[in-house]
């Protein structure tokens, strides 16, 4: 999969990519990120791609102008579905990364300041939130919604390992994991998990997975997924 983003400061997406899974999945040509700077689209002589909000108000807008252009140009003539990371998107979930992880090519837009001139969306398919909270700029939701879809392609994940086996993909949460030493200065591993016998640690898991879920979040308990 090729994924662009176009963002005002690509340096901080540089050890995310490179570390890692996402690392491993570049190198072994699974992942293609390229990421654009913004600012090299400005048609003005200081290089702006903010200005003030027409009708007033605090902050800054990020301009159509080198927006529009930078999508034309990177997209050139490939289809790629255009993605806004923005507090107003549609919520991210594991089935929006799981359709995003079939597309071929990506394009993701991470604004910046109070937003983005809305004659942008004219070039947008989708607009996806990580939550229901403002952060200073759209990056940090970029690439979370990549290494969320990411595990969706196959080959990412190391081995055996399969995204639809972890945490929300039955619709509970994760029962409890152990490893090495089995007995940790006093605080055993429970005695279920040593004894080998698959069936009952199945069991034993889905009760775990029920109980936290209750505990943490009952109202996946009722729910379709
Ligand atoms: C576009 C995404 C981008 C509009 C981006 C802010 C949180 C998220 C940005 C705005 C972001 C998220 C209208 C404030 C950049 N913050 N929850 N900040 N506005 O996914």
């Amino acid at each position: 999969m090729r994924i662009d983003i176009l963002t005002l400061f690509p340096e901080m997406f540089e050890s995310v990519f490179t570390a890692s899974m996402l690392g491993r999945a570049t190198t072994a040509g699974l992942l293609d990120i390229r990421t654009h700077n913004i600012r090299d689209w400005a048609d003005n002589k200081h290089k702006k791609a903010d200005d003030y909000p027409f009708g007033g108000g605090a902050g800054l807008v990020m301009m159509v102008q080198p927006i529009f252009d930078a999508i034309t140009e990177v997209a050139g003539e490939r289809r790629t579905t255009r993605i806004l990371l923005t507090p107003r998107g549609k919520p991210l979930s594991t089935a929006i990364a799981r359709d995003l992880a079939q597309e071929e090519n990506l394009l993701l837009l991470c604004g910046h300041y109070e937003g983005v001139d809305e004659r942008v969306m004219e070039l947008i398919d989708e607009e996806i939130s990580i939550g229901d909270y403002i952060l200073t700029g759209g990056e940090l939701p970029a690439m979370v919604l990549i290494d969320c879809l990411a595990r969706f392609i196959p080959g990412v994940l190391g081995d055996a390992a399969s995204a639809e086996e972890e945490s929300f993909t039955n619709g509970l949460l994760e029962y409890p994991q152990y490893t090495r030493p089995a007995d940790f200065r006093g605080r055993p591993v429970p005695e279920i998990l040593l004894n080998g016998h698959h069936v009952r640690i199945q069991a034993w898991r889905l009760a775990e997975s029920k109980k936290k879920t209750q505990q943490t979040r009952p109202e996946l308990l009722g729910k379709k997924y």
